[in-house]
């Protein structure tokens, strides 16, 4: 009877030791991040954390709307440690919801005010890592084969020389749409901008999934006209396809790209390190090493890229972050998009 109970105590002990040398391995050796950047960043920053750190970094490549769907369907057993970037809007609703943990990293007095107002106004449940403006990618080579004229305006996509040249994504799933239905609903009112979706709906011959597939579909010479963030456009001008990129006269919205960590994380501290690692100039400075993207970067000391847009000259509206962030506005305006513009006929 002792010999068997001590057989149990040593074999629990033993499960408790192996299990004590588990824990650790599973709490700092790994990390998952759903990636919503290019897929260059993610990798670039895999690699160059990995190689700082010794952290393995699993990577889950996603856009904005299908991150935010992600945590939602794992919210009950999270299995991401961070969400690395996309579109704020999804970030704050993900803050609202309950799915991502308040941070304050020592390192958000370096950040910009857009990139702090961004953590403040979610309860520091997520935090600005970049900011680009909405525009228009053109690919110069087709547009003049066709004859057509470069746009300047958001009232130059309706014209009618335009049908079935222009795409851009579908809000439902891309953060990047969802940032031009609030520009447009901010520049407007919402019943003039949503007769403008309608009439911009002749237009376009696709709504695609991915908020960066339009201008890649330009600079293929797939379609002459995208409506994107300015910033996707460099990258394929490096790679050598003809894309350059404008900003509408009437003025345009940004986005404030953000990181959140998950709520549940299971690799809470190695999260915590990284996030505070990704607000740092070195980190901040990879998406111009690897060619990815060239967005403005929160923290006030990294390095600028020569191809990040100068905000100086684009006209920017007043862009309510918290108010188009917000779960309800979202999801109504969306529905909105859906049953008044996706469901005519071209
Ligand atoms: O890195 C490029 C970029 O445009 O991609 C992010 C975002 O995932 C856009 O994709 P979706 O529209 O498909 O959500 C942007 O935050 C970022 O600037």
């Amino acid at each position: 009877m002792l010999v068997k109970h001590s057989l149990k105590l040593v074999s629990s002990a033993l499960l408790a030791g192996a299990t004590l040398l588990a824990a650790p391995a599973r709490a700092q050796d790994s990390l998952n991040i759903i990636c919503s950047v290019q897929a260059d960043w993610c990798n670039g920053l895999s690699t160059a954390y990995a190689r700082a750190t010794g952290v393995k970094v699993n990577l889950s490549l996603k856009g904005s709307g299908e991150a935010l769907a992600q945590l939602v369907a794992e919210r009950e057993n999270p299995k991401t440690d961070v969400w690395f970037g996309g579109t704020g809007d999804p970030h704050l609703q993900a803050a609202e919801q309950g799915l991502t943990l308040e941070y304050k990293s020592p390192l958000l007095s370096q950040l910009q005010p857009w990139a702090q107002r961004q953590a403040q106004q979610a309860g520091y449940k997520t935090v600005g890592i970049y900011s680009g403006p909405l525009g228009f990618g053109y690919n110069p080579e087709l547009l003049a084969k066709k004859k057509l004229a470069v746009p300047q305006s958001w009232a130059d996509l309706l014209k009618p020389e335009y049908k079935g040249e222009i795409q851009v994504a579908n809000p439902a799933s891309s953060g990047t749409a969802y940032t031009m239905i609030a520009t447009l609903v901010q520049l407007w009112g919402e019943d003039k901008a949503f007769d403008y979706l309608k009439a911009l709906h002749k237009n376009v011959s696709v709504y695609t999934r991915s908020g960066t597939a339009p201008i890649k579909a330009v600079a293929r010479g797939e379609t002459a006209v995208s409506i994107s963030f300015v910033h996707d456009g460099p990258p394929e001008k490096l790679h050598g396809f003809p894309v350059e990129t404008v900003t509408p006269s009437e003025g345009t919205g940004a986005e404030i790209g953000s990181m959140s960590i998950v709520k549940g994380a299971r690799h809470l501290e190695a999260a915590k390190k990284f996030y505070d690692w990704a607000l740092s100039p070195a980190a901040q400075e990879i998406p111009f090493q690897t060619k990815a993207s060239f967005q403005v970067p929160s923290n006030v000391a990294t390095k600028l890229d020569p191809n990040v847009p100068d905000f100086r000259k684009i006209k920017f509206i007043d862009y309510d972050y918290a108010k188009y962030g917000a779960s309800a506005e979202r999801k109504r305006l969306i529905a909105r998009w859906e049953k008044d513009v996706n469901s005519l006929p071209k």
